[in-house]
């Protein structure tokens, strides 16, 4: 954690005028600025979250429940975390791996912020398996992950630490091959890599130290959790109402293996029925062909607003 960072966290601290055991308001990092952000933000407020937000952008009040956000850099948070000035983070798995990734808990995967840390090499050469790498210099901001893949492979290879940018370490010599977190690939491409191998998949977590709250906060986590796990199943379902004759109800659930116990409903009059499904799965144009081929009609792919178990 920097300097000015643990100066603005321990004035935070302060200011609640109670050590971290005994507050009763939960606090959550997140990050104040880049790739986690938004979707951070998104995420909590979809979980019924909002903020009064401080001057300096660096605390949220939590207005609706009491769960307060600080927002910080992504490296800080696992450091917040040991400390106490926060009970819960969210953070890519790739930090917290580099960080130990048995010191803290990950509660839940949150879907987004998906990557995965991959060796990549020039895209001239051939790769055969991860033994070539023997040997190699190896450049990457991420020595601790890369040294307990190399070492499960038994793999001798150098690491050559980089903060940043280390795409570009094959280019100017520094090293043979890089391993760096990868999304799309374009950035490898641009520097004429290619990914060889992933060592960790990675995407945004909600972590949490090993001690568990108690008290208010542990009731504040247990809600929270809840409502997360209602925002990510809200976000992934859809509802899928259509008709259909008995004879193709078969056929129907059968293509309907994503949908969670789907109701069937007779109706009056013929011997067709009312089908609802929420389904997980993808509900595009072409799955609805194919439904539609096997009799369902009326076919109608609704939202979900919201969702409680
Ligand atoms: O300022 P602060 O320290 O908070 O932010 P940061 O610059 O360290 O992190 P940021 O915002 O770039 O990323 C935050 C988190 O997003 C990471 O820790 C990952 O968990 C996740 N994430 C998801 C990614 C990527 N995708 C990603 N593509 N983080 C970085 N990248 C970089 C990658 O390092 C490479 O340089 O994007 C480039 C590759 O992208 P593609 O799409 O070209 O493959
Ligand atoms: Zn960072």
């Amino acid at each position: 954690m920097s300097d000015a960072l643990r100066r603005r966290t321990e004035a935070i601290a302060m200011s609640t005028l109670v050590a971290p055991a005994a507050r009763d308001r939960l606090r959550i990092a997140i990050q104040k600025s880049g790739r986690l952000s938004d979707p951070s933000r998104a995420l909590l407020m979809a979980a019924g979250l909002s903020w009064r937000e401080s001057r300096d952008r660096l605390f949220c009040f939590g207005e609706t429940l009491p769960i307060d956000l600080l927002l910080v850099r992504d490296d800080d948070i696992p450091g917040l975390l040991d400390s106490g000035v926060c009970d819960l983070g969210v953070v890519g798995r790739n930090v917290l791996a580099e960080k130990g990734l048995t010191r803290w808990r990950e509660l839940r995967a949150l879907g987004f912020g998906g990557c995965r840390l991959a060796v990549a090499i020039p895209e001239g050469d051939v790769w055969r398996d991860a033994t070539q790498l023997r040997g190699m210099r190896i450049a990457t901001s991420y020595p601790a992950v890369l040294r307990t893949w190399l070492r499960d492979q038994d793999i001798d290879a150098d690491i050559v630490v980089l903060s940043g940018s280390v795409e570009i370490a094959p280019g100017l010599g520094q090293a043979d091959a890089i391993c760096d977190l990868v999304s799309t690939g374009a950035t490898l491409a641009a520097n004429q890599l290619k990914p060889v191998v992933t060592v960790l998949q990675s995407e945004a977590v909600l972590a949490a130290p090993r001690t568990a709250c108690t008290g208010a906060r542990g009731e504040l986590v247990t809600t929270l959790l809840q409502r997360i796990d209602g925002v990510i199943r809200q976000r992934e379902s859809r509802l899928l109402l259509c008709r259909a004759k008995a004879a193709a109800l078969p056929e129907l659930l059968r293509l309907l293996v994503d949908a969670e116990s789907p109701s069937l409903m007779r109706l009056d009059g013929d011997d067709g029925f009312a089908v609802q499904a929420l389904c997980r799965g993808d509900l595009g144009w072409q799955r609805l062909e194919e439904l539609k081929r096997a009799g369902a009609h009326g076919l109608m792919v609704l939202p979900i607003e919201r969702m409680l178990a």
